[in-house]
């Protein structure tokens, strides 16, 4: 018998909404660590105007805030030894299998009252010519509620690719959704959220006094090949097969 690391009640959870929520998975320490990794990147802001001049969002008379961190699971080792630990991908192997290779990762930051929301969308749309066989681990690093900027989710909306165009932002047409249907994750520090990629979600506008910072990293199950478009991915798995390591 293989031992797995989401819970019978879990995995029906995420086969039939698309999506479930594992309480407490980053420890204290981790949370920490993530916090201090956000600040020392926006004190420098080496890591985004080196890499990505549009993490960068100044507002009038503002002071510029970083809201978003491209990449920390390449760039960091403390942040790639939580997100590419044993336990961590014991729960992705449950949901993609034993191939398991490093898509993407990030850190969002949503800063109290001036937050934006993020229109509902589906992941793969945005890196369409790769296969479905994704998952994204969503972690909240803040308290994430609908008032401060939390996850909003379409239970069962997983089954089909949607069109997406480009409106506030690449997006689902939400006049063409049933968003009576949609249901906030409301998480504390260290939550997480797996995701199928083909999960339809928004994340709400921050409109709390306070802060909200989150972690997304995107596991694949195949190497990134000559002919993708998209230009994530990896081409060392983090974990493969058994038999491919004999
Ligand atoms: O963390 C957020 O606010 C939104 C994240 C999200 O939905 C995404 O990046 O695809």
């Amino acid at each position: 018998m293989t031992l797995k690391a989401l819970t019978d009640d879990q995995m029906e959870q995420f086969n039939r909404d698309g999506y479930c929520i594992i309480p407490a998975f980053l420890s204290h320490g981790d949370v920490t660590y993530i916090k201090d990794y956000y600040r020392r990147a926006a004190e420098a802001n080496a890591l985004a105007a080196a890499q990505d001049t549009t993490a960068w969002d100044q507002d009038k008379d503002e002071a510029p805030v970083l809201r978003r961190v491209p990449a920390p699971f390449d760039n960091d080792p403390g942040f790639r030894e939580i997100f590419g630990s044993t336990r961590v991908l014991d729960y992705v192997e449950d949901l993609i299998g034993p191939s398991i290779y490093m898509h993407s990762s990030k850190l969002i930051f949503k800063p109290a009252r001036s937050g934006r929301r993020k229109p509902m969308h589906q992941d793969l749309a945005y890196w369409a010519d790769m296969s479905e066989r994704q998952i994204t681990l969503w972690c909240a690093i803040d308290p994430a509620t609908p008032e401060r900027g939390g996850m909003e989710l379409i239970p069962g909306s997983h089954k089909q690719l949607l069109p997406h165009e480009d409106l506030d932002d690449y997006q689902v047409r939400e006049e063409q959704l049933d968003l009576s249907q949609v249901r906030p994750a409301i998480m504390e520090p260290g939550d997480a959220l797996f995701l199928d990629v083909m999960t339809v979600h928004a994340s709400a506008q921050n409109r709390s006094d306070h802060d909200r910072l989150a972690t997304v990293v995107n596991y694949y199950s195949q190497p990134k090949s000559d002919s993708q478009t998209s230009r994530y991915g990896s081409t060392q798995p983090l974990r493969a097969p058994l038999q491919q390591l004999s």
